[in-house]
């Protein structure tokens, strides 16, 4: 597998813990390289665009509510089959399912309060870094 690019979201309730360098402290120890970060107030259009494909789930509407609820990191990961070692390292959707010394069993509080988003394959990678970065803020 080569050299691969993920899309990354530390999310409020972990921003505003303070703990966006505990996370990546994670992150880096996965072997994973940050190489675009940017700390953001997501809008309402923003967090419904990028969560578009779970508007129908009964959860949406909480789910925009929180992720528009504080200020949020989103990155640029790159390493070795990184769309599938971040989701590794992220842990299970729901905290109380999540692998030891995961980020989400270290420090998510529930399954909608979850501490980072993920992207699921490369090319909801490549759309979702397209949404909030350009090259220009990327440096690998
Ligand atoms: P993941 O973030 O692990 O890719 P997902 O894509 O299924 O999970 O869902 C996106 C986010 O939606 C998830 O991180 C938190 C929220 N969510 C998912 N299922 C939920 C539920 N049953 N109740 C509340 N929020 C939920
Ligand atoms: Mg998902």
């Amino acid at each position: 597998m080569a050299i691969q690019r993920t899309f990354s979201i530390i999310k409020p309730d972990a921003t505003e813990r303070n703990l966006t360098g505990a996370v990546n402290a994670v992150i880096e120890k996965a072997g994973l390289r940050i190489i675009g970060q940017r700390r953001i107030q997501m809008t309402r259009a923003q967090a419904e665009r990028f969560y578009g494909v779970h508007k129908e789930r009964p959860f949406f509407g909480e789910l925009v509510d929180f992720m528009t609820s504080g200020p949020v990191v989103v990155q640029v990961l790159e390493g070795e089959n990184a769309v599938k070692a971040y989701r590794d390292v992220m842990g299970a959707t729901n905290p109380a399912d999540a692998e030891e010394g995961t980020i989400r069993k270290l420090y998510a509080k529930s399954i909608g309060e979850n501490s980072v988003h993920g992207s699921d394959s490369e090319e909801n990678a490549a759309i979702e870094i397209r949404q909030f970065f350009s090259e220009a803020d990327i440096a690998g």
